[in-house]
């Protein structure tokens, strides 16, 4: 059968295809017809346009119920249709940074019957996964890393002599972040064949920031530029005699203004072809110009305009809510929860009020965000106090060392950065804030498990990495009243301090009026038993109350302590609890490895305090994966079920291993 070409204009390399038309598919949904990529490249533009729509609609759907990144998704769906059209992927490989864009990619790369999981237990992850398919060329969920992932694919390429075609998609957000520049400088030089498609909404999570950002506006805007230097060239041609020598005059000022002149001419210095920039909802303009660039076998930068929540009129209206949206009612947009005014505030909602009051007080308190000025519960901060406030884009090391600089000179830099994302700047809290211990703030949101981002974004660690640094003062809350409290000791402390906290909703506990300061290093006994002590931090104090109740029926009455620090360690009092009951469980919401528990190890063995049975309680040596945060503390053996059941254990004489 001779195939007719997909539709007018098509690019080249479409001969062959079996050509599905509209009329052939219209009873039934192209989508349904379409189960990887093989698929969509049967198709014609209409049908891909169609095509497009349909995924729209179950992206939406879904989400409305399971919750996710909704307005990054909605805005990749052409150009996600127009990769795999054009490229042999899984042959070609696509690397995804963030991942939290790639929703379409799963839905057409053969998860389309199981996407209705997303995000849920045992379901698919919210990010690329190469576990999960083998068109899941890198795992992400970190901003920034897919420039160097491909660069590392397009080396290993030449030195095993294969021919694939390797491409980045990377957003303007992630472009920000320091490793997406370190992998241009260096995939620039190396002049190997790399296609990066910078994907521009103006928008990070909240509107994009820097220099970098406004620089790619003058390129959107600079279309205009160029089209009236055409009109101006072309106009000057025609005044006889003087024309010519105008339009000379007019080439050498373009050759000196080059950098502001040529498009793109930052990337082009870098070593780049710059192609853009292009309609990112034109699944015609994308293919050709997909299909021109795939022949080039050089760093070619492709910079494509998009509109986050693309097609769903209130993402388009509220890109920020709809980043990463919680489950919400389709018609209207409205969460699903609404309404429900009396539910506590979120841990992230008590740390902003705080950090706003604490600032009315004191004009040295400053504070920074990295992107997530809306996420870590700041954007109240900066509507009352904007000049105090900064958002250094997805920088957590500049972030860090930039407050570290504002604290040699006097000021009290809060640095608000989730758990996972503190994990990229750790040299810089040892080597620039720790090391000359300055008095920078570390409010560390979502410690622990956040649930369904899976473990990407899970903040497991931070007890083990941050306890090891000289100077700092490491604490966890047991509620939001206690957050308040930590806060305001932290910014008092003189000195480096760090406090994390969980996701969610806080316990609904009263508030005192006014933040007070804690003891640095002291712990609180909550409740006195004389069969054990079980000791917790954090969130997982009001679990250990629950499992002392638990417990009272089964006969066991346990004493419960709030260590409140890991760094300094209540010394006195865990040394007492030892030796006065000999039997221990400690319980943490982080690795086991270097954790909590590690601690309370090492003091007793520097207190010479051997004749303690210990059993400590946290995250084992893995990964944990997506589900939600009450099934993943389940799982760990940390929710009060899994600490009775642990005590239990303990008094007939059977410590078992340490974990849950
Ligand atoms: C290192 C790091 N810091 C912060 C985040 C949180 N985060 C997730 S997506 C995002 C914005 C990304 O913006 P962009 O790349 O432009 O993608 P868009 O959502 O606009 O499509 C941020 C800050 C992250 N994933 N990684």
């Amino acid at each position: 059968m001779n195939n007719p070409a997909p539709f007018p204009g098509a690019p080249p390399g479409n001969e062959g295809r079996q050509v599905f038309t509209m009329t052939e598919i219209s009873k039934e949904r192209i989508l349904d017809k379409v189960n990887d990529p093989e698929d969509i490249r049967k198709l014609d533009l209409n049908s891909l346009t169609v095509l497009a729509e349909e995924i729209r609609e179950m992206i939406i759907e879904t989400v409305s119920r399971s919750g996710g990144h909704l307005a990054s998704s909605l805005g990749t769906v052409e150009l996600t249709l127009a990769i795999h059209y054009v490229f042999d992927t899984p042959r070609d490989k696509l690397i995804w940074d963030v991942g939290h864009q790639a929703y379409t990619h799963k839905i057409i790369t053969g998860r389309k019957d199981r996407f209705h999981t997303l995000r849920q237990k045992g379901g698919l992850s919210g990010f690329p996964r190469k576990e999960e398919s083998p068109y899941d060329v890198f795992n992400s969920g970190h901003s920034g890393t897919s420039i160097s992932a491909a660069a590392g694919l397009a080396e290993s390429r030449c030195l095993l002599n294969e021919n694939h075609r390797v491409i980045a998609v990377i957003g303007d957000g992630s472009m920000t972040a320091g490793m997406a520049f370190e992998g241009l400088n260096w995939a620039g030089d190396r002049k190997k064949g790399l296609i990066i498609i910078l994907n521009d909404n103006e928008m990070s999570i909240s509107a994009n920031v820097g220099a970098l950002s406004s620089y790619l506006n003058r390129l959107m805007t600079g279309q205009t530029v160029t089209k009236l230097k055409a009109e101006v060239k072309s106009f000057l041609k025609t005044i006889p005699s003087i024309g010519e020598g105008m339009v000379r005059v007019t080439r050498q000022i373009e050759e000196s203004l080059k950098s502001l002149i040529v498009p793109g001419a930052l990337f082009e210095e870098l070593g780049f072809t710059y192609v853009g920039p292009l309609e990112g909802h034109r699944l015609d303009h994308l293919i050709k110009t997909l299909e021109n660039i795939k022949k080039l076998q050089r760093p070619v930068l492709v910079h494509i305009v998009t509109k986050k929540g693309k097609g769903y009129r209130p993402a388009e209206a509220e890109p920020l809510r709809f980043h990463g949206v919680a489950p919400f009612e389709v018609n209207t947009g409205l969460p699903l929860s609404a309404g429900e005014t009396t539910l506590p505030p979120s841990y992230t909602e008590m740390f902003g009020r705080t950090i706003a009051k604490l600032a009315r007080e004191n004009s040295r308190i400053v504070t920074i965000t990295a992107a997530m000025g809306n996420g870590t519960g700041l954007d109240a901060f900066a509507k009352e106090f904007p000049e105090r406030f900064y958002d250094v884009g997805i920088a957590e090391q500049h972030g860090v060392t930039f407050a570290a600089g504002l604290a040699t000179a006097s000021f009290i830099p809060v640095v608000a950065i989730y758990s996972t994302f503190m994990q990229r700047a750790y040299d810089q809290v040892i080597h620039d804030v720790c090391l000359q211990n300055l008095p920078v703030v570390l409010a560390m949101d979502r410690g622990g498990f956040v649930g369904d981002d899976g473990p990407t974004h899970h903040g497991l660690f931070d007890f083990s990495y941050l306890r090891s640094i000289p100077n700092l003062i490491v604490m966890a809350p047991k509620d939001e009243n206690e957050l308040q409290h930590m806060l305001k000791t932290a910014v008092e402390a003189g000195r480096p301090a760090s406090l994390r906290y969980p996701r969610g909703r806080g316990l609904g506990v009263p508030i005192d009026a006014e933040p007070q300061r804690l003891d640095i290093g002291k712990g609180e006994i909550l409740r006195v038993g004389p069969d054990l002590a079980i000791v917790a931090i954090g969130s997982t104090v009001h679990p250990a109350l629950t499992a002392a109740q638990i417990l009272i029926e089964g006969g066991i009455d346990a004493t419960v302590i709030n260590a409140r620090f890991v760094k300094p360690l209540d010394r006195p009092l865990l040394c007492e609890a030892a030796s006065r009951f000999k039997r221990m469980i400690v319980v943490e919401e982080n690795v086991l490895m270097g954790g909590f528990g590690s601690a309370v190890l090492e003091l007793f063995e520097e207190a010479g305090i051997a004749d303690v049975k210990i059993r400590r309680l946290g995250i084992k040596d893995q990964f944990m994966e997506h589900a939600t945060q009450a099934q993943l503390r389940k799982m760990s053996g940390i929710d009060s079920e899994g600490i009775a059941e642990a005590a239990r254990h303990m008094m007939e004489g059977n410590a078992g291993p340490a974990g849950g």
